[in-house]
């Protein structure tokens, strides 16, 4: 059993968040540590710690990650300039947080993605 992490006390809303969004499989709220105007994070209301745990019945709420993604870019008023989805995979992949989140990030010229 993967261990909770602060993320499902943000769904569960027993902690607070800035959230922007949930429904019946993701919520989304604001970065603590916003890297850019716009830092949203887009997580599964189910606990999946990495990339590496995505399962085929996980599909549905992966694929609404990306739809919840376009709409929080266009109610932030990002969508038309653009904007970066990350998700990081593990120590390699810069992940703090063991429970898959997508980062939405925008509201600047973001330059060329970084590899260091
Ligand atoms: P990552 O490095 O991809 O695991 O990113 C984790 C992000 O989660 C990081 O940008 C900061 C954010 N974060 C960590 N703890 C909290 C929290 O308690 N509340 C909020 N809103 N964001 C958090």
């Amino acid at each position: 059993m993967a261990e909770e992490t602060i993320f499902s006390k943000i769904i569960r809303k027993e902690i607070p968040a800035d959230v922007v969004y949930q429904d019946d499989l993701v919520t989304a709220f604001r970065d603590i540590n916003p890297r850019a105007p716009s830092h949203v994070l887009i997580i599964p209301n189910k606990l999946i710690p990495t990339t590496n745990d995505v399962e085929p019945e996980d599909e549905l709420v992966m694929g609404r990650l990306f739809t919840v993604a376009k709409k929080i870019a266009q109610d932030e008023g990002i969508a038309e300039d653009g904007y970066r989805l990350i998700v990081n995979c593990n120590p390699h992949g810069g992940q703090e947080v063991y429970h898959i989140h997508m980062h939405l990030v925008g509201g600047r010229p973001l330059g060329p993605m970084l590899l260091s």
